[in-house]
C-alpha cells in the first residue's frame, strides 16, 4: 500500500511501514518500523521543518520510484529493498540481502559493500579508513592506552561516508541506543549499521564528492557558530594547576617568557571536595582576586564543570537538585546515586527543559566572577567502580514528557548538558559567543561545543593518532577539536613535546594539557630548546590567525572541516585516499608532522599541482613522494600554488592590541582566489551583519601581477586598515596592479 505524503511517501507491508522524506534534492530519510510508532529524531538534527523541494512518485507492480532532481530512489513495495540511483540510473548504494532486519532489541540494516573507503564515525582510534573495521558507538570514559583495537571512546557519531571511483555519499543513523557499524570485516559482500534499540531511522546523504556530502550532513547537524577568537589561541591546561598563586605563576611565565597564550583551565581541584560551582576554600581563598589578575594579563579562564553533583544536603546545588526533582531516576524511580570525583553523586537529568534551565542559571552565576568558558567533563557519563563505567542501562530520563532509558538517553546525554551551558553563558553574557569545550559528545555536539579526545598518553603513538582521529570528526561534522598537546597521561619527553607543538599549532583547538602526578608540561618545563621552539611555533600559530579563522567562518558556513584530509581536497588522487598521516589546514597548508622519536626527515606525498616550502619557500612537483627534511626545530609544512594566506602580527595573546595591518601572502601561481571574513571576534554582532568580506584574487602572467581587493561586504569599522601583499616565490615580477592601477607600494588602504 502507497502513500503519498507532503514531505515523501509511506510504504506499508506485512505489518511493518516505510516512510521516505525527500529532505533535499539529495538528502532522502528512511524509517522503516513494525510497530505503529512515530519516528524519533535526536538532538543531532538541527531543524524541524525543510523547504522540500519538488519530487515525483511512480509506481510499478512491485515497485515505488522516488525521483528528485539528483537520486531515483527505488522501493520494493513488498520487501522495502531499497537502491539509491544517481540520475543517470547509476547504483550509488543498495540494501542487502534481506535488507532492514527489525528486532525488540535489535535493529539492522545490510547493504552491498561496493565502497572503496569508508570515512567519519567520528571520534574513533585506528587510521583514516574504515573500510574492513567494525566499531560500536556508546560514549565510554576509555582510561586505557586508546590502540586501534579501542572501539569505545568518548563520543558517538553514527555517520559514515562511503566512497568509490564513481560516487560519494553518507549514511547517518540518527539512533541514539548503542549502534554497531560492519564496514566489511564480515564480509567482502555487505557490510551493515544498527543499534541495540530503538529504529531504523537513516539519512542518505548524496553528494558530487566527499565536501559536498560533509556541506549536506552538516546541512541536517547543524554547523559551528562563530567562536571566540581567543579561543583560537593557544591554550595551558593541567590536571590542576593548584593553588591560585600557582594558575598566577604559570600565566606570569607565558608573558615573560613571550609565548603567545590566551587560556588557563583550572581542574577538578579548584572546587570544594569536588562540588561544582564552589571554590576550594583554602587553595583558592582570593579567586575573585586571582580571576582579575589573570584578566589583567590577558588570560580567559575556563573551568571544568562535571555533571556529578555530591550528594551533601548542605549543599546548595544538591538541594535544589533534589527538592525539584532534577536529577535522573533508577528504574523503581528513585533518585539514582553513583561515585564519582565527590564520592555518591547524582546526575542531573539534561533531557528536561527545567533541569537545562536551572543548570543554566547555576554556570550564569557561577562565571560572573570573571569565568570565560566552561570545560565539561565525565559527561559521558562516567560513573565509577561500575563493570559498565556508567550508570545502570535501565535508569530513567524524561525527554519531551516521555519516560526513556538510559539506554536511549545515555550517547546524547553531553549534548544536552552543552546545550544547558550554552544557554546559560547566553543567559549572563547576551551578547558574548560562549565558549565550551566537551569530552563527550553525539552527532551534532558542533552547534555547541569543542571538543578533544580525552585521555591520550604521551606516546609518540598518540601523536600520530591523533591526525586521523580529529582529522574523521571533522570529516563528522565537528571542525572544532583537539588532542592534549603532549598527552595527558605519562610523562612527556622533551623531544615528544616538541614534535607533538609542532604538528597541533596547525590543528583546530590548541591546548597543552597533563596528569596528575606527571611530569610538567609547560613550554618551559623541557628546557631551552623545547622553549624556543614552542614559542617559535606557538607564534606561527598567532600570526595565521586570520587564515585560521578563515577556516572557522567557511565551517560555519558549510561545515568544511578546518583540519581536513588530504582526500578532501584531492580526491580524485588515489594517492591521497588513505593518507592519515599528513594533513592539510584548509585548502591552502599541507602539514607533514614527524611523530617518531630520533626522525630528522620524512617522507611526504604533495598531490598534484606545485607546491612551496612554507619556511624556506623550497619548490615541489606534486603527484610525487618526497624525503623531506625535518631537523628538531622544523616541520615539513607545505604552501598550495596560487595560494593566498592572511596573517598578522603574533601577539602574546589575541586581544593585546588592536590589527591595523594584515599581511596577504600571494604564492606563485596563475591565479589564485580568497575569501577573507573579518569582525570583532567576540560578540554576536556579526549576525546582525557588522562583518567584513574580502574577495581576494589575483592573476600572474607575462611578468605581471594583477591583483584584485574587493569588498563583498563592509560593515565592521575596526577591522585592519592596511593589507600589505608579499609576494611569494615569483622570479620575475615587472608590473604589480591593484584593482587595476599598477603599485610600487603592494598595500591598500581599506576605508
Ligand atoms: O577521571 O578532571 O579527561 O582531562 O584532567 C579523570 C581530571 C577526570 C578526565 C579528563 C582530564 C581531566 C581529569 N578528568
Amino acid at each position: 500500500m502507497l502513500q503519498r505524503t507532503v514531505e515523501g511517501i509511506v510504504v506499508r507491508s506485512e505489518g511493518k511501514k516505510l516512510e521516505l522524506r525527500v529532505i533535499t534534492d539529495k538528502i532522502v530519510n528512511i524509517f522503516v518500523t513494525d510497530k505503529e510508532e512515530k519516528r524519533r529524531d535526536t538532538i543531532a538534527i538541527e531543524k524541524k521543518k525543510y523547504d522540500i523541494p519538488d519530487f515525483n512518485v511512480e509506481e510499478s507492480k512491485d515497485k515505488v520510484l522516488v525521483l528528485t532532481k539528483d537520486l531515483k530512489v527505488e522501493i520494493d513495495k513488498k520487501t522495502f529493498f531499497i537502491t539509491f540511483k544517481d540520475k543517470d540510473g547509476d547504483v550509488i548504494n543498495e540494501d542487502y540481502g534481506e535488507g532492514v532486519k527489525l528486532g525488540d532489541s535489535e535493529v539492522r540494516c545490510y547493504k552491498k559493500l561496493r565502497e572503496d573507503h569508508f570515512y567519519g564515525f567520528g571520534e574513533k582510534a585506528g587510521y583514516l579508513d574504515k573500510k574492513g573495521e567494525k566499531f560500536e558507538m556508546w560514549n565510554t570514559d576509555e582510561f586505557m592506552t586508546h590502540n586501534q583495537t579501542t572501539k569505545l571512546l568518548y563520543e558517538s557519531y553514527p555517520f559514515f561516508i562511503g566512497m568509490n571511483k564513481k560516487h560519494t555519499y553518507g549514511i547517518f543513523l540518527d539512533n541514539s541506543f548503542r549502534s554497531f557499524f560492519n564496514m566489511g570485516e564480515e564480509s567482502e559482500e555487505y557490510y551493515y549499521f544498527g543499534a541495540y534499540g530503538g529504529q531504523i531511522n537513516y539519512y542518505f546523504i548524496y553528494g558530487n564528492d566527499i565536501k559536498e556530502v560533509v556541506e549536506n550532513y552538516t546541512y541536517l547537524t547543524g554547523r559551528i557558530e562563530l567562536p571566540p577568537l581567543w579561543a583560537l589561541g593557544n591554550q595551558q591546561s593541567r590536571y590542576s594547576y593548584t593553588p591560585q598563586e600557582k594558575v598566577l605563576e604559570v600565566a606570569k611565565t607565558f608573558r615573560e617568557k613571550d609565548i603567545p597564550c590566551d587560556v588557563i583551565y583550572l581542574d577538578i581541584d579548584y572546587m570544594e571536595g569536588y562540588r561544582v560551582f564552589t571554590w576550594n576554600k583554602d587553595t583558592f581563598k582570593n579567586y575573585k582576586e586571582m580571576l582579575k589578575n589573570l584578566k589583567s594579563m590577558g588570560f580567559k579562564v575556563v573551568t571544568i564543570v562535571d555533571p556529578g553533583v555530591k550528594r551533601d544536603y548542605e549543599y546548595f546545588v544538591y538541594r535544589e537538585g533534589i527538592e525539584n526533582d532534577y536529577f535522573v531516576k533508577d528504574k523503581y524511580g528513585i533518585t539514582y546515586v553513583g561515585k564519582v570525583w565527590p564520592g555518591e553523586a547524582c546526575f542531573p537529568d539534561f533531557l528536561q527543559d527545567k533541569v537545562r534551565k536551572w543548570w543554566g542559571e547555576k554556570i550564569a552565576n557561577f562565571v560572573r566572577d570573571g569565568i570565560d568558558g566552561i570545560w565539561n567533563d565525565m559527561n559521558e557519563p562516567a560513573v565509577f567502580e561500575t563493570p559498565t563505567k556508567t550508570m545502570p542501562e535501565d535508569n530513567i530520563h524524561i525527554l519531551d514528557g516521555e519516560k526513556i532509558s538510559h539506554r536511549e538517553a545515555h550517547n546524547v546525554y553531553a549534548n544536552y548538558m552543552a546545550l544547558a551551558t550554552k544557554e546559560g553563558l547566553l543567559k549572563e553574557r547576551t551578547n558574548e559567543r560562549p565558549f565550551i569545550l566537551t569530552r563527550a559528545a553525539f552527532a551534532g555536539i558542533q552547534r555547541y561545543a569543542a571538543m578533544w579526545t580525552g585521555d591520550n598518553r604521551s606516546l609518540y603513538e598518540h601523536l600520530l593518532m591523533m591526525m586521523p582521529m580529529l582529522m574523521n570528526v571533522g570529516l563528522s561534522g565537528q571542525p572544532f577539536a583537539g588532542a592534549d598537546v603532549g598527552g595527558f597521561e605519562g610523562d612527556c619527553s622533551e623531544e615528544l613535546f616538541i614534535r607533538w607543538i609542532e604538528a597541533a599549532v596547525f590543528t583546530p583547538f590548541l591546548r597543552v594539557h597533563s596528569a596528575i602526578g606527571t611530569k610538567d608540561q609547560e613550554p618551559w618545563s623541557f628546557g631551552k630548546r623545547a622553549e624556543d621552539i614552542a614559542r617559535k611555533f606557538t607564534k606561527i600559530r598567532y600570526e595565521l590567525l586570520p587564515y585560521i579563522y578563515d577556516l572557522f567562518y567557511e565551517a560555519s558556513k558549510k561545515g568544511y572541516p578546518v583540519m581536513r584530509p588530504l582526500v578532501f581536497e584531492y580526491q580524485e588522487d588515489e594517492n591521497t585516499h588513505k593518507i592519515y598521516d599528513e594533513f592539510m589546514l584548509g585548502q591552502n597548508l599541507l602539514i607533514a608532522p614527524v611523530y617518531l622519536p630520533s626522525k630528522d626527515r620524512r617522507e611526504v606525498y604533495l598531490p598534484s599541482g606545485i607546491w612551496y616550502d612554507y619556511f624556506t619557500g623550497e619548490r615541489y612537483e606534486g603527484g610525487n613522494y618526497y624525503l623531506v627534511e625535518a631537523p628538531i626545530d622544523t616541520i615539513p609544512v607545505f604552501v598550495k600554488e596560487g595560494a593566498i594566506i592572511v596573517k598578522q602580527k603574533p601577539l602574546s595573546y589575541v586581544e593585546e592590541d588592536r590589527i591595523e595591518e594584515k599581511v596577504v601572502e600571494i604564492y606563485r601561481g596563475n591565479r589564485g582566489k580568497y575569501v577573507h571574513y573579518e569582525d570583532d571576534g567576540k560578540t554576536l554582532d556579526y549576525k546582525k551583519g557588522v562583518y567584513n568580506l574580502f574577495e581576494i584574487e589575483f592573476e600572474y602572467f607575462d611578468g605581471e601581477i594583477d591583483i584584485k581587493f574587493d569588498k563583498v561586504h563592509f560593515r565592521y569599522e575596526d577591522g585592519a586598515k592596511k593589507y600589505r601583499f608579499v609576494l611569494k616565490n615569483f622570479d620575475e615580477v615587472k608590473k604589480v596592479k591593484i584593482n587595476g592601477e599598477e603599485v610600487e607600494e603592494y598595500e591598500i588602504v581599506v576605508k
